[in-house]
């Protein structure tokens, strides 16, 4: 098992280069087959409060290290939320946390879908004490320097998932049906199920791709979009009441309060998807979600549609994220948090005109709930 070499000579650039979203971003894959080469036992970590695109894309590469020899362990820092422990059907993967030795354990670390500490919870303080070689592979605009010898980070990738099944080509080897399950995953929640922007004919090529591989749709799609609880869509119509525009109905905003969490029987993690709903409003530019923590801190999601970026918008609070879907943590009460957000938003907004108009309605532009 020690010897196994990694059978990357020669990286295969030509998947990315062919993705055609006229991007020339592409990853040189041989650092990659360097560092997998150089070592044998792998912790591959994700971001706190893990996603779809997350918890594929760590799947994927703990399948792709065991088909080239390798050990390798899945580790997150938070734990994992109930939606999505169907990807983990074999129940490899681990909560980081005292006792865990992970980082003992490992000769190097693979940090995928983040490249910031503060998405990285526990393991991040366990990392910045390891002096373990590490490498990431993420899709984020924002990227800390985690100290890594090998940083992969391509942002015009829909997915995190894209940039590991990228690493699978360049090492000759093709997702199990279960890691192209979990790659699936990852395609389908980063790009809203084939609905944002960044949705293109190379992201259904790489989705037929997985289906062929073993992934099954119809099975994942409910498994994620029809099994939410009683207590969650009570949670959302509280949401859903409560939100209101501004900016000439280009800003749409709710809030969640812990207190919802009690009265409805919801849990925290039940608000993931909610801030679509905010901009799913038509003439909106910009949607936001505040949620109410259980310490009194306000987590913010950020949404646009086509002409505010609002991972600049995050950052200026400490945050990060995608152009489109960004989020920060505020300090609360809410009423400041609120404030200080709407007002950053409102100056972004400007005389920011609506939305593109759908083809054939330019005519009355209050009917274009498309994108453009
Ligand atoms: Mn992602």
């Amino acid at each position: 098992m020690d010897q196994v070499p990694c059978d990357l000579v020669t990286p295969n650039l030509a998947t990315t280069a062919d993705r055609k979203k006229g991007s020339t971003m592409g990853i040189d894959w041989r650092a990659f087959g360097e560092f997998i080469a150089e070592h044998q036992r792998f912790v591959v970590l994700t971001h706190v409060r893990p996603d779809g695109d997350a918890l594929g894309s760590q799947l994927g590469m703990v399948d792709l290290l065991e088909q080239m020899g390798k050990q390798a362990r899945p580790v997150i820092g938070s734990r994992l939320p109930v939606r999505y422990r169907f990807m983990d059907s074999e129940k490899r993967i681990q909560r980081f946390g005292p006792g865990n030795d992970c980082f003992q354990w490992a000769d190097a670390i693979i940090i995928v879908d983040t490249g910031v500490w503060a998405q990285l919870g526990d393991c991040g303080r366990a990392l910045r004490e390891s002096q373990k070689p590490r490498a990431v592979i993420d899709h984020h605009l924002t990227q800390d320097d985690l100290g890594a010898a090998v940083v992969l980070v391509d942002t015009t990738a829909e997915a995190c998932g894209r940039l590991v099944v990228e690493a699978y080509d360049a090492c000759g080897k093709s997702p199990s049906p279960l890691a192209a399950s979990g790659l699936f995953v990852s395609l389908a929640m980063d790009t809203g199920w084939f609905h944002h922007s960044s949705t293109s004919a190379a992201t259904f090529d790489l989705a037929a791709r997985m289906v062929r591989a073993g992934a099954e749709p119809s099975t994942i799609y409910q498994q994620l979009f029809e099994r939410g609880s009683l207590a969650r869509t009570r949670l959302l119509g509280r949401m859903l009441e409560r939100m209101q525009t501004r900016h000439k109905g280009r800003l749409a905003y709710s809030e969640v309060l812990f207190s919802d969490y009690a009265a409805t029987g919801a849990i925290p993690e039940d608000t993931e998807d909610f801030v679509q709903f905010c901009r799913a409003i038509d003439g909106v530019e910009v949607g936001i979600l505040f949620i109410e923590q259980a310490d009194g801190a306000i987590k913010v999601s950020f949404r646009s549609r086509e002409r505010i970026n609002v991972a600049e918008i995050a950052q200026t609070f400490g945050g990060g994220g995608h152009a489109r879907a960004s989020g920060a943590t505020l300090p609360g009460p809410m009423t400041s948090a609120c404030t200080r957000v709407l007002a950053t938003v409102e100056a972004a907004l400007g005389d920011c005109p609506p939305p593109s108009a759908a083809p054939g309605d330019e005519e009355n532009a209050s009917c274009s709930a498309l994108p453009g």
